[in-house]
């Protein structure tokens, strides 16, 4: 028989360190704060830490913009500080994953430094140059070599005068391309990787990792108004993605032994790609970040413009995902990253049903098939903040888009509205540990102030409420981590055209696990067969009489209730 894969069973709590613990009172997060709250994560049970970027950088999105990938930002400590992390993770019996961030580097790294100093220096095509477009002068708008948008608003590309030629950057003008194209590139990245796995680090969150590959031609898209489009046809899964990662396989993890994991994170990404990344006879990645369900409530203007979740269509998005990846592959599962709006405020109801809903939406992710990614404060239920103004922001995602929209002729207060829903830095607030000054991130000022309703919504108060929504999802770790139906069953949706109700069953032998979840602020009857079955888990700490699962034509949910149920 095949032994399944370890990480199976395991939970993947993500430490956004700029924002977790300060241990030196400058306001910002950092190893050693890391490594005091340790004892957070275990208390939680989580396996493995994936740790956001911390190596050496200007910071100019937050440190995906690397000028060193071998040393340790100062503002984060140093590289020993970071081995003593490690350790203390090893110590707790949990694995580290560090974030890989090679789409792109920061214009400070001495490959772009050189790269950019003339054109016949030998590292010139590491990067992605090209002269203006022909018939016009270069920095002229629309001079650009070709018309796609960058993530972070405007053209992708920048002119540099010192050579005369534009770099691509599909993110931020500080984050330049690299040229995957360029063997030494491909060798030079995958040296870096061998270096931290013989650290000890367990493996790599491998960031924007299917856009490497780029369609070398370089085509125009249809654009809009602005002149710039969509260029993601021509760089997202592009035609050497599956090379270039058994490649990365075969030359950095092939022969390593240990508890080792990969996620590849993939915006764009089809679940027909992901099942030729995750598929492990093809030795690429073990699991992918899909974007599918978080742009599900991206309006017609875009992520800024949003619009409510149909909850019909999550569920033909993640059951397709769960029967397409059941069979060949494996889903990664998340609501909360360091880019998305808290799942509190967004999906659930962060007022009257905060509690309820925030542990609906935790049972309903942790219980489908796949390995559930919890980000830091998601546990609490944090919820997105409120920012008086784009004075408050301090995203670069956020503060180009208000901007170039506000320049282009947008209200904005429509614009800082779409920010306030959606903004990323509603997840970067620091983490809220106590109801003491700035939530006992920092002796400092934090560089970006704790959430006021630190002062009800803490971790310190949750450790000692049986009814938390910490306390949730440890149990929701546990059941993770005991019930082989949880880990391995297969997948089934219920009731896929209900509007309000998520439920699905999930099958192992003669267990069954039944998920029942009212995803709304109204009572709702589940139209679902519960005869025999056995309550493990709700969202309500007590049952309301003659709620129970026995009722003829399914249970009456009350708002956000969502129960989980076995039948032997
Ligand atoms: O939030 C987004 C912008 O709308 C996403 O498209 C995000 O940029 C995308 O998921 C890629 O994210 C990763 O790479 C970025 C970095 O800013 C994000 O923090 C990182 O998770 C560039 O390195």
């Amino acid at each position: 028989a095949v032994v399944s894969p370890w990480w199976r069973s395991a939970v993947v709590y993500q430490v956004y360190p700029r924002s977790f613990a300060d241990s030196d009172g400058d306001g910002v997060g950092d190893l050693r704060g890391v490594t005091a709250h340790l004892d957070h994560l275990v208390r939680l049970g989580v396996d493995v830490v994936w740790l956001s970027p911390v190596y050496r950088s200007p910071g100019a999105d937050n440190g995906y913009d690397i000028s060193d990938y071998q040393d340790v930002d100062p503002t984060f400590g140093t590289l020993e500080d970071f081995d003593e992390l490690l350790a203390a993770v090893h110590a707790r019996g949990m694995t580290l994953l560090m974030d890989l961030v090679v789409n792109h580097t920061s214009d400070e790294h001495p490959w772009f430094v050189e790269s950019r100093s003339s054109t016949d220096n030998p590292k010139r095509d590491w990067y992605w140059w090209r002269p203006a477009r022909s018939g016009y002068v270069g920095g002229a708008p629309g001079a650009e070599p070709t018309n796609w948008a960058s993530f972070f608003s405007g053209p992708s590309w920048s002119w540099d005068e010192v050579t005369g030629e534009y770099y691509l950057h599909l993110f931020d003008r500080k984050q330049p391309d690299l040229n995957w194209e360029n063997p030494q590139v491909r060798e030079a990245v995958f040296a870096m990787m061998r270096w931290w796995l013989d650290r000890g680090v367990d493996g790599f969150r491998m960031d924007v990792i299917n856009l490497v590959s780029k369609d070398t031609s370089l085509p125009d898209v249809v654009a809009g108004p602005d002149g710039l489009g969509d260029g993601s046809a021509h760089y997202a899964n592009g035609p050497r993605v599956h090379e270039f990662l058994a490649q990365m396989h075969r030359e950095v993890f092939a022969g390593r032994s240990g508890r080792l994991l990969t996620v590849g994170e993939m915006p764009g990404v089809t679940w027909q790609e992901a099942v030729l990344f995750t598929d492990p006879a093809r030795r690429e990645v073990d699991m992918v970040f899909q974007f599918e369900h978080v742009g599900l409530d991206h309006g017609p203007g875009g992520k800024f413009d949003p619009v409510p979740l149909d909850l019909r269509a999550l569920k033909e998005s993640f059951g397709r995902w769960q029967r397409e990846l059941g069979s060949r592959g494996w889903n990664s599962l998340y609501w909360d990253n360091h880019d998305q709006p808290r799942v509190v405020s967004r999906f659930g109801d962060d007022g009257a049903f905060w509690r309820e809903s925030a542990k609906a939406w935790a049972s309903v992710l942790h219980l489908h098939r796949g390995t559930p990614y919890v980000y830091q404060g998601e546990e609490l239920g944090m919820t997105n903040a409120p920012f008086a103004d784009i004075g408050a922001m301090r995203d670069v995602e956020s503060l180009n888009h208000y901007r170039r929209a506000v320049a282009q002729g947008a209200d904005p207060e429509v614009v800082m509205r779409g920010l306030r829903a959606m903004g990323r830095d509603n997840a970067r607030t620091p983490m809220q540990w106590d109801a003491g000054p700035h939530a006992g991130f920092s002796s400092g000022t934090p560089w970006l102030p704790a959430n006021p309703n630190h002062g009800w919504l803490n971790a310190q108060a949750q450790y000692e409420d049986p009814d938390s929504v910490f306390h949730h999802y440890r149990r929701l770790v546990e059941l993770r981590h005991t019930m082989a139906v949880v880990r391995e069953g297969d997948f089934t949706m219920l009731l896929p055209q209900d509007e309000q109700v998520y439920a699905f069953v999930r099958a192992l032998g003669r267990e069954r696990v039944v998920v029942v979840a009212n995803l709304g602020g109204s009572p709702r009857r589940a139209e679902v067969d519960l005869t025999g079955a056995r309550l493990l888990l709700s969202s309500y700490a007590v049952a309301e009489p003659g709620s129970g699962p026995e009722q003829p034509g399914g249970p009456l949910l009350r708002p956000w209730q969502a129960d989980v149920y076995l039948v032997v």
